[in-house]
């Protein structure tokens, strides 16, 4: 038994007679907080927040804690499963790992064979610290397609803050910045990326002054200095004013300006398209507002802006980014202390490297889906989903004839539901990896019995820009249930790649441990590893881009064709885009807010969880409600040019009467029909995929703000 700091924790095991506690690091959404997990008769009985642990001190929340009924729910997978009738029939028949494993790589030395590694697309949803393996495994074999949520999430991240300033740069919490501008991004809840809540809250409470930029009144909003509530999809139009409003005041730093940054004139002008009245019309936020806002985060040093993905699941995805980019940086508030640091990972083998990126053969790359029209994307190995959904139903540019998803639900997640059940449908051979027989699962040939988190050796934090390593160490067994690491190891040797693999999966972990000169048996004795902090290093080595600059004006995006400076576009459906589809469909539809208990399509089946949250939800304004003759807890249907829905309603005044707020990911485990209704709710029956509304360099699906209408179900007048 290890020694705890805290005496409680002794004093726990002693009174309940617990026989272990593991010490891990929960992976319940993007991950990162310590845990305690405490055994009895070799049985999770609880899960506790680790106090040691430098992200969370100790803070948990309700997923962590629901991770428990999460193991041990009835309905999982514990066994690979082969389809026992047609598709989608619900039958299935038990069969071995070695069935399944062979008959899986049979597959795709046939395929690979008779056209080309290319057809066979590999998949994985958001970062489940699996991306590593998967890239690795996919690149080896020689398919450039991977398809990840990256074009709308966390990918245009990465993308844009490489080729403006070499890495993604994370606010320092922990020295406390004196002015936080939340963009987009609900943190107290979502606790994204490389972020918790529990650190925020804390800078908050050490005086700092807070900006809001949201649509909805959310907590953090409530609490703001100021509050912007713009209109939805209007943020790179905001972003510009406020630029405007810091550069004709001269509130930028000189110094960073005139040293350091690459294309000031050319910037200077194109802000200068866009004047806080202009942008006032655009945006539904007072001009007032957004000089108030500009001044309060220019001249509060050091600032930092909390963006979420809000601003990227939209057509104007890099552009917004790369606006709140140049926000941070002409203010001085890149690397610099409190502000938004440029961290160095711990010296190991990096994700990219793991990857294996180097190993797919250029001729390869070349072919990778939608390569040559989201560009950005393609050179960061990103692709849009509709690409694959194409090359499926219409084998162009060429046939996808396998799909392979390792941590998925994208009937549920991907823009157009509709169309990617006909490509689950239509597809050659699909194959899952999942806790539970999902509704993407559903659609499979075969599927494979995941591990969580608890049922895993790992290092955790292994794909985050904050610095830290932590171990996740592995506290139980089910079933014949295997992490994805160890499964893609095993095939690996199955398809001919076994030199670059290893005999077990530890082996890779020693592998990516190396560098810093520890095994994985002695990093698992460690609390954590934290890479070298250091500020403003840009002031020896520049920045790490092709001028050495901070790229206000993109060289990289001007040789891919595109406009090295940001500028806004209209959402491709709005008042001001599509005026006479808004008369039929008067309302702003907002969707995916996030939700405490459940992480987008996941725990639905936890008791725990979802008793904090039975029923999607839609918000509706009062006075829009009384318009349409929609009560409190209606059951309402929300309808798009593409389907409708059904959610029930809570009447909600923080947010304009023209916007109404949908969640996504809802599908009802507790029925036992193979669809489990994941038409019924399924908010992204209701989005558009098409390609021309997408992001034109990165290819981000704009599932964020479309044209509704709504009406009670089973009557009322409706507003068409
Ligand atoms: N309309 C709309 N759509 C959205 C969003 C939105 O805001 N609005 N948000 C989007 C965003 S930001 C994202 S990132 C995507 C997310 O999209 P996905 O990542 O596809 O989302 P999930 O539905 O959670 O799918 C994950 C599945 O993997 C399983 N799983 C979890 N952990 C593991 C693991 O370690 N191994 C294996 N093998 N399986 C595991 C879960 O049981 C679940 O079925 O969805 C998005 N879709
Ligand atoms: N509990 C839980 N945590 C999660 C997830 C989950 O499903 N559940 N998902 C994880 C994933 S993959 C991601 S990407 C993150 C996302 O985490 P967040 O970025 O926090 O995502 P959201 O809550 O969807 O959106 C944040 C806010 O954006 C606002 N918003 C909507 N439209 C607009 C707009 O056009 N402009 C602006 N400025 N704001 C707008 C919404 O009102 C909302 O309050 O959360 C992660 N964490
Ligand atoms: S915030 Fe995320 S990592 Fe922390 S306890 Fe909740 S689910 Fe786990
Ligand atoms: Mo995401």
């Amino acid at each position: 038994m290890p020694q705890f700091k805290y005496s409680h924790v002794e004093r726990e095991v002693e009174v309940y007679g617990y026989d272990r506690v593991v010490k891990s690091h929960c992976r319940m959404c993007h991950g990162g907080c310590g845990v305690l997990v405490y055994l009895k008769d070799g049985r999770i009985e609880k899960i506790a927040g680790d106090p040691d642990c430098p992200i969370n001190h100790g803070t948990l929340c309700s997923k962590g804690i629901g991770a428990t009924q999460l193991v041990y729910h009835p309905d999982r997978l514990t066994h690979p499963v082969r389809r026992a009738g047609p598709k989608g029939s619900g039958r299935w028949e038990r069969i071995s790992w070695d069935e399944a494993l062979d008959a899986i790589a049979e597959r795709i030395l046939r395929y690979k064979e008779e056209h080309g590694a290319e057809s066979i697309v590999l998949g994985y949803g958001t970062g489940r610290d699996n991306e590593a393996v998967i890239y690795r495994f996919a690149n080896l074999l020689g398919t450039p397609n991977v398809l990840t949520a990256g074009h709308f999430c966390y990918g245009p991240r990465i993308a844009t803050t490489i080729i403006t300033c070499g890495t993604n740069p994370i606010a320092d919490y922990e020295n406390h910045p004196r002015c936080i501008m939340v963009w987009g991004n609900n943190v107290v809840i979502s606790n994204p990326d490389c972020y918790k809540g529990e650190s925020f809250s804390q800078a908050l409470d050490a005086g700092a002054r807070l900006i809001a930029v949201d649509p909805r009144l959310t907590r953090i909003a409530a609490r703001a200095d100021v509050w912007l509530p713009l209109r939805p999809g209007t943020d790179t139009a905001l972003a510009l004013g406020m630029l405007h409003v810091i550069v004709h005041e001269e509130l930028y730093d000189k110094e960073f300006v005139e040293n350091h940054v690459y294309g000031w004139e050319p910037f200077v002008e194109r802000v200068d398209e866009y004047p806080p009245e202009r942008v006032e019309k655009i945006t539904w936020v007072p001009r007032e507002k957004i000089q108030e806002a500009a001044r309060l985060f220019a001249t509060t040093r050091p600032a930092v802006v909390q963006w979420g993905v809000a601003i990227e699941q939209q057509v104007n995805c890099a552009d917004n980014n790369r606006a709140l980019l140049a926000l941070m940086g002409i203010t001085g508030n890149i690397d610099a202390k409190g502000g938004q640091v440029l961290f160095k990972p711990p010296r190991i083998v990096n994700v990219g490297r793991f990857g294996a990126h180097d190993m797919l053969p250029p001729e390869q790359a070349e072919k990778r889906l939608g390569g040559d029209r989201f560009r950005l994307a393609g050179n960061f190995a990103i692709i849009n989903p509709k690409c694959v959904w194409d090359a499926v139903l219409e084998e162009k540019p060429y046939p996808v004839k396998m799909l392979f998803f390792i941590s998925s639900n994208p009937l549920m997640t991907r823009g157009n539901a509709r169309e990617v059940y006909r490509a689950l449908e239509a597809v050659d051979f699909h194959v899952v990896a999942d806790f539970f027989l999902t509704p993407t699962a559903e659609l499979a040939d075969i599927v494979l019995p995941a591990a969580t988190w608890l049922e895993m050796d790992y290092v955790g934090d292994f794909w985050k820009r904050h610095g830290y390593l932590l171990p996740r160490r592995k506290a139980v067994q089910i079933g014949e249930c295997r992490s994805d690491h160890e499964m893609l190891n095993d095939l690996a040797h199955r398809v001919g790649q076994g030199e670059f693999w290893w005999d077990d999966f530890e082996g890779a972990l020693d592998f990516i441990l190396k560098p810093m000169g520890v095994t994985w048996k002695e990093f698992k004795e460690m609390d954590y590893a934290r890479g070298e902090v250091a500020y403003r290093k840009y002031e020896q080595n520049g920045f790490s881009t092709p001028t050495g600059r901070f790229e206000l004006y993109s060289t990289l995006l001007e040789r891919w064709g595109y406009d090295p400076l940001p500028q806004y576009r209209e959402p491709p459906e709005s008042p001001v885009s599509t005026p006479e589809l808004f008369e039929r469909y008067p309302y702003i539809l907002i969707t995916g807010r996030r939700l405490p208990g459940f992480f987008h399509t996941e725990n639905r089946q936890l008791p725990w969880l979802r008793e904090l949250h039975p029923d999607p939800v839609v918000e509706i304004h009062p006075e829009t409600a009384a318009r349409e003759g929609i009560r409190e807890g209606d059951w309402v249907v929300i309808e798009s040019p593409r389907g409708e829905v059904r959610q029930r309603a809570r009447l909600f005044e923080g947010m304009d009467p023209r916007i109404v707020s949908a969640e996504h990911g809802w599908w009802f485990p507790e029925r036992k029909d193979p669809g489990h209704g994941w038409e019924e709710s399924n908010i992204n029956v209701l989005t558009s995929n098409a390609y021309e509304d997408c992001d034109p360099a990165m290819g981000a699906t704009h599932v964020r703000t479309l044209l509704c209408r709504i009406r009670p179900e089973g009557g009322g007048g409706g507003s068409a």
